[in-house]
């Protein structure tokens, strides 16, 4: 019987998968739990408690003591607020992922799913359709926890067969939860700022193209290959995974369709340099391949989406 824990499960991606995975196991059977003491309103249709993924006694005795099949680790520290505090997003990102899988690997979780990213690639990287394979040299916090996590992660399977899985997301856009901290966080905020009837301030250039996902997307992808049969599941270390491929001014632009009075101005901070050194589009040729992946929201459907939801 599936029991499921997310750890996390108040952030941007960790909210969405707590709602979807309650739809497809029961309520009961997924429970929620992050930092904070009280569990949230959008939450509270099922069970909630206050862990830190960092307390290591707290987390074994919980997950040791509830016999988990499933646990989602979503707790990180993302790209923009990592550079403002690089040893908490080192000590965050690394050591809440060595608990869960030490826990695997001494038999008490049966599967993991850990978050991975396109902040994994860096300026040396080919930008456009990046592949699975390629040069990899973050120049951020959060990419150098990413990519020395998905080591890890196939580390554990190869050696002692944990059975961890994992995506590298890219952007991601959703309408129930907010993002926090994030250089894509913009492509969120775009549409808050269009339904409000308000000016746009964006902090990345026009032309500034990176890879994008609708979050119901993002949500389905997850766990598709979460309940993909093992031997699917060729890739240990995190999948590419892609959907759209957008530039500031296109997504303003679908917006402005629907909102002809919305407008935007530009004005590029230090989340540009983290932008820059990100690929522009992803290849995700391999997830297609080995677990069937297909995304479903193009851009003028995620635009449509978001201002009909807001
Ligand atoms: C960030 N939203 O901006 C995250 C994500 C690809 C970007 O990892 O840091």
């Amino acid at each position: 019987m599936k029991k499921i824990l997310v750890l996390g499960s108040c952030g941007q991606i960790g909210t969405e998968l707590v709602l979807t995975l309650r739809e497809k196991f029961g309520s009961e059977n997924v429970v929620a739990a992050d930092l904070k003491d009280a569990c949230p309103e959008n939450l509270s249709n099922g069970p909630y408690i206050q862990l830190d993924a960092l307390n290591k006694e707290s987390v074994r005795s919980y997950i040791i003591d509830q016999k988990f099949s499933d646990v989602y680790l979503l707790a990180a520290l993302l790209s923009a607020t990592a550079e403002k505090n690089p040893d908490f997003a080192w000590k965050l990102n690394m050591e809440s992922l060595f608990i869960i899988l030490d826990l695997a690997k001494e038999g008490h979780i049966s599967k993991i799913f850990w978050p991975s990213s396109i902040a994994v690639f860096g300026p040396t990287t080919p930008r456009i359709k990046t592949p699975q394979y390629t040069v990899m040299e973050p120049s951020t916090v959060y990419g150098i926890s990413k990519q020395a996590g998905e080591r890890w992660c196939e580390y554990y399977f190869n050696k002692f067969g944990v059975d961890v899985r994992s995506i590298r997301y890219p952007g991601l856009i959703s309408y129930k939860s907010l993002p926090g901290g994030g250089t894509t966080d913009y492509a969120v905020d775009i549409y808050y700022k269009a339904k409000a009837g308000e000016h746009f301030t964006c902090f990345l250039k026009e032309d500034t193209a990176l890879p994008m996902m609708f979050m119901d997307d993002a949500i389905r992808a997850t766990i598709e290959l979460m309940e993909a049969p093992k031997e699917q599941v060729k890739i240990r270390s995190s999948y590419n995974l892609s959907a759209l491929s957008f530039t500031p001014k296109q997504i303003f632009e679908t917006i402005k369709k629907i909102i002809p009075s919305f407008s935007i101005e530009y004005q590029p901070d230090f989340r540009q340099a983290i932008a820059d050194s990100w690929p522009a589009s992803i290849d995700d040729s391999y997830a297609r391949e080995n677990w069937g992946w297909k995304e479903s929201y193009d851009l003028d459907k995620t635009t449509m989406e978001m201002l009909n939801n807001l």
